[in-house]
């Protein structure tokens, strides 16, 4: 069959920092490519809808899958599996991803008949047999798979991740991906999963709280096939298991591959592992980032973050030693006054670091998104991209964006501004001269995209999808009840759940 598989398009707001490659379709693509399908991948991060439109015709496939990890293209996903209808009407549509798995039955209703079904989970596995299955119409049973007659069983986690592959190959314009000064990067997995719970995000409800490691020796065999010199890893926490880490170091020794890494990581993990991350720094470790998310300890708690701003503050200065670019979140919180936003302004000119702020969004899929219900404002799905306030503001609307904008502001002057814009110029002239322009491009973009009158307007567009808000309830919801996958672990919570 010919399957051609879609990412959405890159949000502006992140577009700035990085443009990163669609690895779970580069992995889905492989997995279906073996049972012998032509599969064909275009990315709308670097591809545009009008190029999209002529690959149908083009292509002519006769299933096509869209991939949703994030809220903010529900819309966009949408509008393009409806046109596709139009365009191809006896094509077989089906969408998945990690936000698609939260709201499976929201998207075939807002589609009305344009998608035939969502995979919920891992797709690498369930896709294979739905493609197997079709042109039956009982893919509805399926574990994984959400369609218009019904819903099949939770699926359960892939048994060996080792087997899973990325159809690199597939991508095309991969000079265009990119993060920061690691221009060109391509990205890998060592993990999936994570073990901790915090009650604002979905990476451990989507894998079930379970977190399994690549063997160290395919994960080097894996980044050795990589011929871009930068590698983004995109575990949510690397090296929660640091024999894994040290193991994967000595097999890169050993091959004598030579790169450049990013990684994502937390400040309790960097410290109980200093040594491993500095044998990382000799490999070519250069950027870190670390989720600190808030700088009190009341906060810390609230966020169930299970860190607290003692060991937060010493990971950045161990980072510091190590030789590290720290970059780090804070969480801002709708409630935010002036003040706070001064204090944490001015925290944040104080650290070397670099500090992002993101927007505190109750996300389907999170503890937070049913407690929070009740206090939305807005469910337009394109403001749910933590760089908007979905919840009542302490400020007016337009100060709190004036506040959160001129934070960024300063923050970015901050590595622009003397100092930084030396040692950004540095880097961007000699990437220049290399022809990767990516991140030069970027770095005039800021205030462009970052702009309190832009991000007030968004408020105000027309609204033809809504999120569906969740029941509103007195406790919050078991566990067990809102992870995507099968999973045999019991229900902490209480001994009468059934979840
Ligand atoms: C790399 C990454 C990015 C890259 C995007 C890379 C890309 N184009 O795929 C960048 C840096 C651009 C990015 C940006 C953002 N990200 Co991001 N990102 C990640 C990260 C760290 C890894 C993704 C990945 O490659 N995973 C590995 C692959 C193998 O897994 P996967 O993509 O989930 O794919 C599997 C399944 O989801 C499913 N699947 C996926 N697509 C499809 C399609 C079909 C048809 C099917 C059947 C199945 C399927 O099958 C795949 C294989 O099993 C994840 C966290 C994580 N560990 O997954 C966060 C994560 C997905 N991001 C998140 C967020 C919040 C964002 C931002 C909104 C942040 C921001 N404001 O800047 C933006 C918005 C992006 C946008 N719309 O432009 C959240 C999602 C929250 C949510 N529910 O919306 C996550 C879960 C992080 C977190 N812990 O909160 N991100
Ligand atoms: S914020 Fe980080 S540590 Fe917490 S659950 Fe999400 S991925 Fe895990």
């Amino acid at each position: 069959m010919k399957v051609l598989l879609v990412h959405p398009s890159a949000l502006m707001y992140s577009e700035i920092f990085l443009r990163l490659e669609p690895l779970g379709l580069e992995s889905i693509a492989r997995s279906i490519r073996l049972e012998g399908h032509e599969v064909r991948l275009l990315d709308l991060q670097v591809f545009s809808h009008k190029e999209y439109l002529q690959e149908l015709p083009h292509f002519g496939p006769q299933a096509i899958g869209f991939s949703l990890n994030y809220f903010a293209n529900v819309p966009e996903v949408i509008d393009l599996a409806k046109v596709t209808r139009q365009i191809l009407p006896k094509s077989f549509i089906f969408v998945g991803g990690h936000s698609a798995s939260f709201i499976p039955e929201s998207i075939l209703e807002h589609a009305q008949e344009a998608i035939d079904c969502v995979v919920v989970g891992e797709g690498e596995l369930t896709t294979v047999r739905l493609l197997e299955s079709l042109p039956a119409t009982t893919f509805h049973k399926i574990p994984g798979v959400v369609a218009h007659d019904g819903r099949g069983p939770k699926p359960e986690l892939i048994s060996d991740i080792n087997q899973l592959k990325p159809a690199r190959d597939l991508t095309r314009k991969r000079r265009k991906y990119f993060i920061g000064g690691l221009d060109p990067c391509a990205s890998i997995e060592f993990a999936r999963g994570c073990q901790w719970d915090c009650s604002f995000c979905s990476a451990w409800t989507f894998y079930g709280q379970k977190y399994r490691t690549v063997d160290p020796r395919i994960a080097a065999q894996n980044l050795a096939a990589i011929s871009e010199p930068n590698v983004f890893i995109t575990d949510d926490v690397a090296f929660v298991d640091p024999d894994q880490g040290l193991a994967i170091g000595r097999e890169i020794e050993r091959r004598n591959i030579r790169k450049r890494y990013y990684l994502e990581t937390r400040a309790d993990v960097l410290l109980r592992n200093l040594d491993l991350f500095a044998y990382w720094k000799r490999l070519g470790l250069t950027n870190i980032f670390l989720g600190i998310e808030a700088i009190d300890e009341e906060t810390l708690r609230r966020l169930r973050k299970r860190t607290d701003t003692g060991g937060n503050f010493k990971a950045l200065e161990a980072a510091r030693k190590i030789g590290l670019v720290v970059a780090l979140n804070i969480i801002a919180d709708p409630d935010w006054d002036e003040k706070r936003f001064e204090v944490v302004r001015n925290w944040a000119i104080s650290v070397p670091e670099i500090v992002h702020l993101t927007i505190n969004t109750p996300y389907p899929g999170t503890e937070v998104w049913h407690k929070e219900a009740p206090e939305l404002t807005t469910l337009d799905y394109r403001l749910y991209d933590i760089q908007h306030a979905v919840k009542p503001t302490r400020l007016p609307l337009k100060k709190f964006y004036e506040e959160l904008v001129s934070t960024q502001g300063v923050l970015n002057r901050k590595h622009l501004g003397l100092k930084g814009l030396w040692d950004v110029f540095g880097m961007a002239a000699s990437l220049c001269l290399r022809g990767h322009t990516n991140f030069v491009k970027m770095l005039w973009k800021f205030s462009d995209v970052y702009n309190p009158e832009r991000q007030l307007a968004d408020h105000h567009r027309e609204i033809r999808y809504r999120l569906t808000p969740p029941v509103k309830s007195d406790s919050p919801p078991c566990r067990k009840a809102l992870y995507v996958h099968e999973t045999k672990a019991a229900c902490r919570r209480s001994r009468d759940c059934q979840a």
